[in-house]
């Protein structure tokens, strides 16, 4: 599609009024699709069309289904039933075109750049950990039928955007297999020695990653970073979740926790005035852990309600289960803080640090925190803990 497909197409289905003046423009950031916003001037109304090809915007080389979008289309219609409020409406799904239409969150910023733009979120916090529980906890065995559930796991089988995930977030960075890793050149010589001549941590990275492809706990949003949440002081919007799965809980939240530690980065490196940065900072700490620890309350509160398989009820079987998620939280924390500096994708709150000394330091904390966080995720089971590392590797 281009910019007036996509006028023909709002006009076509009946989405606009017959004498709308339409205008579209492509608006997409992202790493795979293009996205439409179309705006009839005499009314102002608008909305936003997206449409899946057969291959990412950052490179023709990824093949991936336009099936992900059905994927993501039905995802946001249960996140809409499961966290209303916390995602964007959808108005249509088109099985010919592959592409839907939905709200036009336009009012609202990516939560990458209002982070960049230092701005506080009071509410980022008590939404986000609402959505994830709303939508992790509700889909797992623990609180669904099971049949209900294997049914699910079938619809949303997603072989394509797994394998991005599997190759990029879990075996390139930390082996370059496929010579596609993009490092920060000063960084590369120390990242060689840190991360590919670890052979501990390639170990404990193969176990997270035989977990994120086999283990079927909760339908995932599946790339739940800063650049799929829409936000201002009042409003969470979570969009794009076209790389879900039934997966690990723990692949969401560590994706929450290690964007919120980018902006940490890029707030240390980036802010002069000596007193906004240490307020910020302050804030942006206080939301990484803030998001483990509500994260947790809320879990263990659904669950008390309205688990209902019989084993649920055991004394310390709900604490047991939920240290595991935030223990495998930790370990996609450190995954996701890697992959984005060494590997292909990079993300902006980072490559936009101008001075290149402070980019090479902002870096190696980072991936010092990561190496912490996937060999010791076992010691991180609430938020002090996992600031608490951040802040560590910072001094180090
Ligand atoms: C080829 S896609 C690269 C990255 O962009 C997406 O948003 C996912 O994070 C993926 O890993
Ligand atoms: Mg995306």
């Amino acid at each position: 599609m281009q910019p007036d497909d996509a006028i023909a197409y709002a006009k076509e289905r009946g989405f606009f009024p017959a004498d709308a003046e339409l205008e579209s423009e492509e608006i997409g950031d992202g790493n795979i699709n293009y996205v439409f916003r179309v705006r009839d001037r005499r009314s102002g109304r608008s909305l936003i069309i997206k449409q899946g090809g057969e291959t990412a915007r950052i490179s023709d080389a990824f093949r991936i289904t336009p099936d992900r979008v059905r994927i993501e289309y039905e995802m946001l219609k249960r996140y809409n039933e499961l966290a209303p409020g916390l995602a964007p409406e959808v108005y249509a799904y088109d099985e010919v075109m592959r592409a839907f239409a939905m709200e036009d969150l336009s009012h609202l910023s990516i939560m990458r750049r209002a982070l960049m733009e230092h701005r506080k979120l009071p509410h980022f916090v008590e939404h986000i950990t609402t959505f994830l529980v709303q939508t992790l906890f509700y889909t797992t065995d623990v609180a669904m039928d099971p049949k209900v559930k294997k049914a699910l796991v079938r619809r949303f089988i997603n072989p394509d955007l797994c394998e991005i995930t599997e190759d990029l977030v879990y075996t390139e960075p930390f082996t370059d297999a496929k010579r596609r890793n993009d490092p920060y050149p000063p960084n590369r010589e120390w990242i060689e020695r840190m991360i590919y001549g670890d052979g501990e941590l390639r170990r404990e990275v193969a176990k997270l990653k035989w977990q994120f492809m086999s283990e079927a706990q909760a339908l995932i949003h599946g790339d739940l970073h800063t650049g799929s949440i829409f936000v201002d002081e009042r409003e969470t919007k979570v969009i794009d979740p076209e790389f879900a799965f039934f997966g690990p809980i723990g692949y969401d939240v560590g994706n929450v926790v290690a964007n919120l530690m980018f902006a940490w980065a890029n707030a240390g490196a980036t802010m002069e005035d000596e007193a906004a940065r240490l307020d910020y900072l302050h804030w942006l700490e206080q939301a990484i852990a803030g998001v483990v620890d509500r994260f947790r309350a809320k879990f263990l509160a659904a669950w008390h309600q309205d688990a209902r398989d019989p084993l649920a009820r055991g004394i310390g079987v709900a604490e047991d289960y939920v240290d595991r998620v935030i223990v495998d939280s930790a370990g996609v924390t450190g995954l996701e803080l890697a992959r984005r500096i060494i590997g292909l994708a990079h993300v902006k709150d980072i490559t936009s640090i101008s001075d290149p000394e402070k980019r090479l330091k902002a870096e190696r904390t980072l991936l010092r925190a990561a190496k912490v966080f996937i060999l010791d995720r076992y010691r991180h089971l609430d938020g002090s803990a996992f600031v608490a590392t951040l802040k560590t590797a910072h001094r180090e």
